[in-house]
């Protein structure tokens, strides 16, 4: 797919410049003032914007601003595209979060080449981001990650459960079908967790073969009964060895619903890994509040 670009400025005859330019390349979008930028980013989240200055509603100054305070179009570079050549402009351009400057009249090649750079650097970024924050075995969120935005949630929210899950018995797999097996008893395990996972929430592999959940709820019922279903589809999921062996495996799961009494994230998790110590200590494959 082709990345896209978007092209704010209020001489249309500079849009066609640029559409014909990129155009092989990339989904060129034209917007000719800030509220209809603003409608095209609501459809079609860009990967850049080249951004004029001099515009009459909004300068480009001020929507640069206002696209760097929300959260969904922070991340988006911006290269300023003008024929201001004073340099107090061009310090402006960066401090306001334009991450290049091009004068025009631009040079052809040397705006492809800026351009091609930029969507570079944003891949790179986001790349790093991805490893930083998802375990790359189950695509969840790493320890880390889900720490930062449990800790978010517990600092905004009351309505909250906790959840802690962990493989029943998972050594006597490993030990039995080896590592590799287990591996994707793990995978399978995020798997079915994510593809039932309740709505409004954070997984995370916290460790090993340990999963946790955070998030908001309407109805405790709701969670206790997402939660078991959950387990009973795990219970009765088969994954099958190289030498078509069956394996089935369970989980354990423990609950906790937000008190007044918990002052960190980790006081909340600790009660939820209480419950999860009872359900181990009572047989496993259960999930006890
Ligand atoms: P219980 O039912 O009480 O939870 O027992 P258990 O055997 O599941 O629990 P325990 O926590 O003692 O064992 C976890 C094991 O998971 C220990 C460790 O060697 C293994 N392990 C941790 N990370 C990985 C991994 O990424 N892949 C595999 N295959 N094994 C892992
Ligand atoms: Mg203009
Ligand atoms: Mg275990
Ligand atoms: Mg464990």
């Amino acid at each position: 797919m082709n990345k896209k670009i978007l092209v704010i400025d209020d001489n249309s005859l500079n849009i066609e410049i640029l559409v014909d330019l990129l155009g092989d390349e990339y989904d060129v979008f034209g917007a000719l003032d800030a509220a209809m930028s603003f409608e095209i980013i609501e459809e079609n989240l860009p990967d850049l914007i080249l951004l004029d200055i001099v515009m009459p509603d909004i300068n480009g100054f001020e929507l640069c601003q206002k696209l760097k305070l929300d959260k969904k179009t922070k991340n988006i570079p911006i290269i300023f595209i003008t024929a201001k050549t004073d340099e107090d402009s061009i310090e402006k351009a960066f401090e306001v979060g334009g991450i290049d400057y091009v004068t025009k009249p631009f040079k052809p090649k040397e705006l492809l080449v800026r351009v091609k750079t930029q969507l570079k650097i944003k891949d790179l970024i986001s790349n790093l981001e991805y490893i930083s924050s998802y375990d790359t075995m189950t695509n969840t969120l790493n320890r880390r990650k889900f720490f930062e935005e449990g800790e978010q949630l517990f600092t905004t929210s009351k309505n909250l459960y906790a959840i802690m899950i962990d493989i029943d018995n998972f050594k006597m797999i490993n030990d039995q079908y080896g590592h590799h097996i287990g591996d994707v008893v793990i995978k399978q395990t995020a798997l079915n967790i994510m593809n039932k996972k309740l709505k409004n929430s954070f997984l995370g592999r916290i460790g090993g073969e340990e999963f946790a959940l955070i998030g908001t709820y309407k109805n405790k019922a709701d969670i206790i009964q997402n939660i078991d279903e959950i387990r009973i589809f795990i219970q009765n999921d088969t994954i099958f060895t190289d030498n078509n062996e069956k394996i089935n495996f369970t989980i354990s799961s423990g609950i906790s619903f937000f008190k007044d009494e918990f002052i960190t994230i980790d006081d909340f998790l600790k009660d939820a890994d209480k419950g999860l110590y009872e359900a181990k200590g009572s047989g496993k494959n259960k999930t006890v509040l």
